[in-house]
């Protein structure tokens, strides 16, 4: 192997002595500029030094130390594959995008880990799951409680093992949603009574024209169905639809003593299911006519109706403000509509309640479901399949 160094006051008189001497097909390996002769290498003159080499073969390898060379290299193999036919090229092209995308998944690596720079520390399949949970818009403090369990119950080996890590996952979540209980009938004290309360817009009277359907035609049910949206004409006549297709009476009240004089009517059927109107819960005075209403109806178990297709930030404020209430169990709707459900395991933390419905769509009676914890905990994995 030929390796020469050539030195000139001018870059351009340094090039021209290599080609001069190696001819125009040298290989520049390294340039560098330097001062002579000066004091201590002071005020001396600057010249121009070039390592080169007429042995093309010397850049077989990438010489990845310097991106002029890298990119020479690059170069100068497509040139020569041009002369030596297609097939080396695409052999070249292909080595060529895979060294891009290995850059390219380190750099994104780097920035994750810096993004999250707390788990930074934690082997790549736990810091796989937990940026998986983190898609998955599970909370960044779920997420670490999450994984610290993981890293608890793993060991050694089985902290590489992504089979394990997944079935524990799935497993780790599942103990984390409190219980999924629907509503079961049969009380002591005769009528079971249930009220649905949530924000605007969720779904409440479709789940409740759902639940009447499901209780009264499949379940064969003696049931009534009461409503305090009085707001708005088009509420009432939703509900009042329903109520004649499915064939169960409905009562509309307007005050906390009408409605308990509508319980005390219908308190020889099984079930009492009790629609209110969506309440802002920014609106302090909405919140507490709800309140009273409530105290009236004296539900065996109020239900918060969620929907999934809601941020977590302002669910959370949903949530804070309806714990007034006294809120027994969670509906959750739209989930035809979410992109991701870890929103509902932080809803489930951070309420500790249990899950009685989930909705799946507009469709009365259709779209509504008791859903399998592991099933679940599937789902806020990993999305829908
Ligand atoms: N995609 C989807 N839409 C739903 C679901 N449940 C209800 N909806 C739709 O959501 C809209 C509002 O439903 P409502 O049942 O009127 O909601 P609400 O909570 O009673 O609303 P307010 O009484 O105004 O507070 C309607 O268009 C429903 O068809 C569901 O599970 N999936
Ligand atoms: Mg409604």
């Amino acid at each position: 192997m030929i390796i020469k160094k050539y030195e000139a006051p001018t870059m351009q008189k340094a090039l021209a002595a290599v080609k001069k001497d190696l001819g125009s097909d040298a290989v520049i390996l390294h340039t560098k500029t330097r001062r002579r002769n000066g004091l201590l290498g002071l005020w001396g003159k600057e010249m121009v030094e070039i390592t080169a080499s007429p042995d093309a073969n010397l850049l077989e390898k990438p010489p990845v130390s310097n991106t002029g060379n890298l990119i020479r290299y690059y170069q100068k193999t497509m040139g020569a594959e041009n002369k030596e036919g297609q097939q080396d090229k695409s052999l070249d092209l292909k080595f060529l995008h895979s060294d891009l995308n290995e850059v390219k998944s380190l750099v994104v690596s780097l920035l994750k880990r810096s993004k999250h720079s707390d788990v930074s520390s934690l082997s790549d399949e736990l810091l796989e799951s937990y940026l998986l949970l983190i898609e998955h818009e599970v909370s960044e403090e779920l997420s670490k409680e999450i994984i610290q369990k993981l890293h608890n119950d793993l060991s050694g080996e089985d902290l590489n093992n992504r089979e394990l890590i997944r079935t524990s996952l799935i497993n780790t979540i599942k103990r984390m949603i409190p219980s999924v209980e629907p509503i079961t009938l049969g009380n002591q004290n005769g009528v079971t009574k249930i009220a649905l309360v949530g924000p605007t817009g969720v779904g409440k009277t479709t789940t409740i024209a759902k639940l009447a359907a499901d209780f009264s035609l499949r379940q064969k049910k003696d049931c009534a169905l009461i409503t305090i949206d009085t707001y708005r004409i088009a509420a009432v006549e939703q509900l009042r639809t329903y109520a004649n297709i499915i064939n169960v009476p409905l009562e509309v009240v307007l005050t906390a003593s009408e409605m308990k004089r509508a319980i005390e009517r219908h308190k020889h059927r099984d079930l009492i299911l009790v629609d209110t109107a969506g309440r802002s819960q920014k609106n302090a005075l909405q919140m507490s006519e709800l309140k009273s209403f409530i105290e009236a109806i004296e539900p065996d178990e109020t239900h918060l109706v969620l929907s999934t297709a809601t941020s977590y930030k302002n669910i959370s404020d949903i949530i804070d403000r309806f714990k007034m209430l006294a809120i027994h169990k969670i509906i959750f709707t739209k989930l035809d509509e979410a992109v991701s459900f870890g929103l509902i395991l932080n809803v489930m933390n951070k309420l500790n309640r249990s899950l009685s419905y989930i909705t799946t769509g507009q469709n009365v009676p259709d779209d509504i479901a008791i859903v399998d914890p592991h099933k679940l905990a599937q789902l806020i994995l990993e999305g829908e399949k």
